[in-house]
């Protein structure tokens, strides 16, 4: 994308214990991107409550997914990491979004039929709303990267419509204003106030499934703690549940084909190519014929071997809160500049603002 600050935007809901799903999907990834873009990964507790959350546990959970930002290898001097409900910008250009978003787009969004289950009467207005929040959240930082899991895929896709949808909307007074980019769409030559966000997916982990269930995404709401690792579980827990993790009788394949319709195993191959940060292949070349009773135990060792440094560094974090409590402020000062500069142009555009 030509004319844009190449910059990565990402955020982790503070929901609950984080997964290893949300390691190897998302800040795994945030980490690795610092050393290409400026990135600002944010912890997004205005979007944790469109689900009923304990005040005290919301504040609590904030400060441990920072810590584990943090305890991850997330810098943030060089880049930004702060809480969303800091910035109120992020809330106002989702207004804008609100306006520019229709209503035959969100209703395609399967995360909100998922959350809201059965009587989606009852789910909030925020709930339905979410996605609009999540690309005022990138969008307010004109943001061109953003490394996400598979689940966020459709997320992302309604987030370029709606940085289009603007676009096209205002072309002439972004032009006129001198505020945009000149962008192909189609046929045409629009003048882009937003860039169209390119979503950053992919690797042996996007999409990390139930220990339990191969076909079912890891996740944190998950009621079953068998299903999933958590990032603060200790060494023996770890390795207790990799050992009953829920596998097939066949030996492992000699290749990646031999994964098909083998979900749980080509769940736990995937956990331990991206914890070894090396490809499915490379890992059945090393264990292809070898039973589970053999590989399990290895994928143990490596788990712990990786996730229990991360654990230690964010219980040592987190007994400091003043201290994260200091990242969280001073990287909402550095955001809010950004978001206000963009909110600003946002209102001239708009015209709410003469
Ligand atoms: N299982 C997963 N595999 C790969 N990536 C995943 N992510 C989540 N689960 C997996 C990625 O983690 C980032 C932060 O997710 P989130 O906490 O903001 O929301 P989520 O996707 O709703 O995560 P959970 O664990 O499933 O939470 P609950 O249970 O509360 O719904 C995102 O980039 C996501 O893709």
């Amino acid at each position: 994308m030509t004319g844009f600050h190449q910059r990565v935007f990402s955020g982790v809901q503070p929901t609950g214990n984080l997964t290893l799903g949300n390691y190897l999907g998302a800040i795994k990834r945030f980490v690795a991107m610092q050393a290409e873009m400026d990135c600002i990964y944010c912890v997004v507790d205005l979007h944790a409550i469109t689900l009923p959350q304990d005040p005290a546990d919301l504040i609590a959970s904030t400060r441990a997914v920072t810590a584990a930002f943090l305890a991850s290898g997330i810098d943030p001097k060089a880049h930004i990491v702060f809480n969303q409900s800091r910035v109120p910008q992020h809330a106002e250009l989702g207004w804008v979004f609100n306006c520019i978003a229709r209503l035959g787009w969100l209703n395609r969004m399967t995360q909100f039929k998922d959350k809201a289950g059965k009587n989606a009467e009852a789910a909030s207005v925020g709930l339905y709303a979410y996605p609009n929040l999540m690309a005022a959240d990138m969008m307010v930082y004109r943001a061109t990267h953003v490394p996400v899991g598979e689940d966020q895929k459709q997320h992302i896709e309604l987030t370029r419509d709606i940085a289009q949808k603007f676009n096209n909307d205002y072309s002439t007074r972004i032009a006129a204003l001198g505020l945009g980019h000149e962008m192909r769409v189609g046929d045409e030559t629009v003048n882009a106030f937003f860039p169209l966000i390119e979503p950053v997916i992919g690797g042996p982990a996007a999409r990390v499934m139930s220990l339990r269930d191969g076909t079912k995404k890891m996740s944190k709401s998950d009621p079953s703690d068998m299903s999933r690792i958590n990032l603060t579980d200790d060494a023996d827990t770890i390795a207790k549940k990799v050992r009953k993790a829920v596998s097939d009788p066949l030996p492992l394949p000699e290749t990646v084909d031999g994964l098909k319709d083998r979900p749980e195993a080509d769940n736990l191959v995937g956990i331990y190519a991206a914890l070894a940060d090396v490809t499915k292949d490379a890992v059945l070349a090393e264990f292809g014929g070898a039973q589970f009773s053999a590989f399990k135990p290895a994928l143990a060792d490596l788990a712990v071997q990786k996730i229990e440094p991360i654990s230690a560094e964010m219980r040592r974090i987190t007994a400091d809160p003043a201290y994260v409590d200091g990242v969280l402020k001073d990287g909402g000062e550095r955001a809010g500049a950004i978001a206000e500069e963009t909110m600003k142009a946002v209102k001239q555009i708009v015209g709410l603002l003469g």
